[in-house]
């Protein structure tokens, strides 16, 4: 154990003796360990990415007001969903800031229950668009306003292009088949966030990240049990979560893997996120949202590949790589998710008119 770890996990738990402290998950920007104290009680210790989350404040503020206004709703309601707990230092203090200036935190652990990278069946992609439309109608009582913004231009997707057109110049080497998939695709690039700017979409909080990993199923894999990772919660659009999640639950072979020629957008999968999420949250969605989910998932893993190339031209600053070349091939996985998407696009609105028509 570092001394920073040490130090920040007896600012908060000063008594505490411990068995074990392993790290946990595969989070891509902050650093997260699980703590097991000699009584066998869990905890989550985490230190966020000083580089991604340049006002920690901000984004802790935003967890504790989430967390306390999912309890309250669910103190309301018959659900079947565990809210994470922020854990104070007895003081209320939520946060510790090393000398370095990073911000460390404890959250509760949420005990009998897997993170799956991948979804593999289409009970699992049901389970996960239920979840995520059950923390939409939660979360659709929570004012926007009560939220800061801890990363303005998050799902900006037109200016992750002007900072990717910035760093060409100066970038060492270039991707041909990247910069020519980003070059047939620049003109598209603002749909969502042209919307932000109507009422025709739907705008409300969000969680900013429901990618498949954050949702924890039960050790049968059959219910899921919770949304955890609120760095992201903020005013947005439902489409760019709708959007992210299901460009993460319909890729089977996950963001991580080497070969993007087997990466195939699945249309089953597809299908069964949206009809779980309509079951839960249909009357959230305008008939706007409905005619562009699958615009949403096309451009959000556009942007991501967007992301993650740029990431890997400017040297790996953002996202965690064990190689250096990780982020390039995390790219061309995204964007061999968009061509798959492409190809299928007619099939893919057809579905989507198929699962409205059974939720009217
Ligand atoms: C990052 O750190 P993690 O894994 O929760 C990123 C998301 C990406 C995701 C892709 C704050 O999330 O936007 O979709 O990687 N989070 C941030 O795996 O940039
Ligand atoms: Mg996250």
């Amino acid at each position: 154990m570092t001394a920073d770890t040490q130090k920040a996990l007896f600012f908060f738990l000063p008594e505490i003796k411990i068995t074990s402290l392993e790290p946990l998950g595969d989070g891509n920007v902050n650093d997260t360990w699980l703590i097991v104290s000699v009584p066998g009680e869990k905890y989550v210790l985490q230190r966020l990415n000083p580089f991604v989350f340049p006002d920690p404040g901000l984004v802790q503020d935003n967890l504790c007001t989430v967390t306390y206004h999912l309890q309250a709703r669910l103190n309301q309601i018959d659900a079947d969903f565990t809210v994470l707990k922020v854990i104070d230092n007895g003081n209320g203090a939520h946060s510790y800031i090393a000398h370095d200036g990073a911000c460390w935190r404890m959250l509760s652990y949420i005990d009998d229950t897997q993170s799956l990278n991948t979804v593999s069946t289409a009970d699992q992609a049901r389970e996960i668009g239920r979840t995520l439309g059950l923390f939409h109608q939660l979360t659709s009582s929570l004012p926007p306003s009560s939220l800061a913004d801890p990363l303005p231009g998050f799902h900006n997707t037109p200016l992750y292009l002007k900072q990717y057109d910035a760093l060409l110049p100066t970038a060492q080497e270039c991707a041909a088949d990247c910069r020519d998939f980003i070059d047939e695709r620049r003109h598209d690039v603002s749909l969502l966030e042209d919307l932000q700017k109507q009422e025709t979409v739907r705008q409300q909080v969000i969680h900013g990240d429901p990618k498949v990993a954050n949702f924890l199923f039960s050790r049968d894999l059959k219910r899921v049990i919770s949304l955890i990772d609120l760095d992201t919660v903020k005013p947005g659009l439902l489409l760019h979560d709708i959007g992210d999640c299901l460009r993460s639950c319909c890729n089977p072979s996950g963001e991580d893997v080497r070969e993007p020629g087997d990466v195939v957008f699945d249309q089953d999968l597809f299908a069964a996120m949206l009809s779980g999420y309509f079951n839960n949250a249909s009357d959230l969605l305008t008939v706007t949202d409905k005619q562009l989910l699958v615009d949403s998932v096309r451009l959000i893993s556009f942007e991501l590949g967007l992301r993650f190339y740029s990431d890997h031209l400017a040297g790996n600053r953002y996202f965690k790589v064990k190689s250096p070349k990780q982020n390039l091939f995390r790219a061309r996985v995204q964007f061999a998710l968009v061509r798959s998407i492409e190809s299928k696009y007619t099939e893919l609105m057809e579905i989507c008119g198929a699962v409205h028509n059974k939720f009217v």
